[in-house]
């Protein structure tokens, strides 16, 4: 299977972006799976353009993204995306929306495309001892941005949210697991 793995550059004043770390600490191919890794600019406008042309160019079977959220010791896995952009401190390129729709025809939210069940899957990964929870909203910044627009576009997508203070090993061997899990 191929793997488009997002992760994002660092914004709001960090130096580094825990999302990126975590990419490039994974190798190139997981079993049979290969990941594609790209590093998203933390634009509205941009970030989803670049997005686009990874999946035209790379036709992912899975697409699974990363984020770093401030706050909170658990890897958050996200089950909607909303159809808003809204920041008040703005994006890398001082784009500041205000309750800003990206599509007007489509709906106000869309859900992971997983396929089964985001609570069986966080028991199942806790079990492991894995630090993971459900959240019902990955915000209105430039993640859930970019989630809209994979699921949007059809994908099989899921978007994962990481602590920036949290254990990177821990994370890796999250991820390990969540994609043994998901494929
Ligand atoms: N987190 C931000 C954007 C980039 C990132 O890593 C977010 O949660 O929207």
């Amino acid at each position: 299977m191929h793997i488009l793995l997002t992760a994002f550059e660092p914004f709001g004043g960090n130096s580094t972006n825990i999302t990126q770390e975590v990419i490039q600490a994974l190798p190139e191919q997981i079993g049979e799976h290969l990941l594609h890794k790209r590093v998203l600019l933390v634009s509205f406008q941009r970030a989803p353009r670049v997005l686009r042309e990874a999946i035209e160019q790379q036709r992912p079977d899975f697409t699974l993204m990363l984020g770093q959220c401030g706050e909170g010791e658990k890897i958050r896995l996200e089950r909607y995306a909303h159809n808003m952009m809204d920041s008040r401190l703005g994006d890398n390129d001082h784009d500041c929306p205000t309750e800003e729709i990206i599509y007007p025809e489509a709906s106000a939210a869309m859900m992971t495309t997983i396929g089964q069940s985001l609570h069986a899957l966080c028991a199942s990964l806790e079990n492991e001892g894995l630090p993971v929870t459900v959240s019902t909203s990955a915000g209105l910044y430039v993640c859930n941005r970019v989630y809209y627009e994979a699921l949007y576009l059809g994908q099989k997508a899921l978007f994962v949210h990481i602590p920036k203070n949290l254990d990177l090993d821990q994370v890796i061997k999250t991820l390990y697991s969540l994609i043994h899990q998901l494929l």
